[in-house]
């Protein structure tokens, strides 16, 4: 019996050190499935979340963007909650492009003579209720510019983004040029401006930034002729790496050259920061005369063509970055002119430029184009706010 005890005892230890053995394994086990469970799966960042919403909708339709749109229209200026293109066609654009030319000075008002606090304000409200944001960003020219003030209210050329008197800049501002600090302080008030793209409940906004744009021309400090490739990457790269080493993980990068003459891939590519530095592929692209329609048309859809193919080799999303009729001298430009050349590409979506007193590119409801305005707004190809919600 006492030995019958003793065994069973043994036995019993033996037995609560294989529960804790199979215990502890099944612990690692458990640990070990979460790891890779994390590992296969880590949290998507804000950037990577607006890109699967860029791609899943492009399954929807071609987004419609315009530029500065709840600041001012033709006929009025700063009143809530108002738009030119709601005003047309009751729906908001949606994406909404803003510009940030002037942060870079400490200005209080951007080279368009918005308030920052008001773009700001904006974003987050365009954010709030479901719509996507792009930002562009045309900083004065930081070999000619007088930094403090002095340009106030002149906008073209000289300090400006468009002064292309120098073709040193781009040289410069890189490690060991002579305005290498002073573009190191125009990115940190960059920098910090982007800092305030946030929900109240402190939550980041996505947003896409397309700085160094139309690089194939020459009208701006980073254009073509004015920088080598090699420059204009190392640009690029500086911007971006600053703004990654800031914690934007938020930013869904947009590189795009302007449209051209039979565009080639290697062409669209010359001077492309890399598959690892850009997310959406775009042209920006516009019709500048007013009989210029069948070109624009021949054009764009060759451009597109192009554009939709090397995005869909490189990953990329595809995108009519910018585009416009000046002025809608054709008022039936929506229906007749911009829908035909972009309804069979699967681009994200396309932006008009801003509706400046002097210079518009959107609709208004008081002008003759708006009636076609709407049937572009009622075609099942295009979105607007609430279809992307
Ligand atoms: C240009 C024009 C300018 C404007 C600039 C930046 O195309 O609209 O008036 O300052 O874009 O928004």
């Amino acid at each position: 019996m006492g030995e019958l005890v003793a065994e069973t005892d043994e036995y019993q230890i033996i037995h609560e050190d294989m529960k804790k053995l199979l215990f502890m394994a099944a612990a690692a086990i458990a640990v070990a499935a979460c790891t890779t469970q994390k590992q296969a799966e880590p949290e998507k960042t804000k950037a990577q979340q607006l890109m699967e919403r860029l791609d899943t909708l492009r399954q929807k339709g071609i987004m419609f963007g315009h530029q500065d749109d709840p600041f001012y229209g033709l006929t009025w200026e700063y009143q809530n909650d108002s738009s030119d293109v709601k005003n047309t066609c009751g729906d908001y654009p949606a994406v909404m492009g803003f510009e940030l030319g002037g942060i870079e000075m400490g200005d209080v008002k951007s080279l368009d003579s918005v308030p920052f606090t008001k773009i700001t304000e904006e974003i987050i409200a365009h954010h709030q209720r479901g719509g996507i944001i792009t930002i562009s960003w045309h900083p004065r020219n930081p070999l000619t510019t007088i930094e403090g003030g002095g340009l106030a209210g002149q906008k073209f050329p000289e300090g400006t983004a468009w002064d292309v008197s120098d073709s040193t800049v781009v040289k410069n501002i890189l490690e060991g040029g002579k305005k290498y600090d002073l573009f190191q302080t125009w990115m940190q008030r960059l920098s910090d401006f982007l800092a305030t793209l946030k929900t109240p409940d402190g939550e980041k906004i996505p947003f896409m930034f397309r700085p160094w744009h139309e690089n194939s021309g020459s009208w701006f400090w980073w254009g073509e002729k004015l920088c080598s490739v090699e420059e204009y990457k190392a640009l690029w790269n500086m911007v971006q790496d600053k703004l990654l080493n800031d914690g934007f993980d938020n930013i869904v990068w947009a590189y795009s050259p302007g449209c051209q003459e039979n565009l080639t891939a290697e062409r669209l590519l010359d001077r492309y920061p890399g598959d690892d530095r850009v997310d959406v592929l775009g042209l920006d692209g516009y019709q500048w005369a007013p009989e210029g329609k069948d070109a624009f048309i021949a054009q764009g859809k060759q451009n597109l063509e192009v554009l939709c193919q090397v995005a869909q080799d490189h990953g990329k999303i595809p995108a009519l970055t910018e585009c416009g009729l000046k002025n809608l001298t054709d008022p039936t430009w929506w229906t007749s002119t911009l829908l035909p050349t972009v309804e069979n590409y699967p681009i994200s979506y396309l932006l008009v430029w801003r509706n400046y007193k002097e210079e518009w590119f959107g609709p208004s409801p008081s002008k003759p184009d708006a009636q076609y305005f709407v049937d572009f707004y009622n075609n099942d190809k295009t979105l607007f706010l609430k279809e992307i919600k």
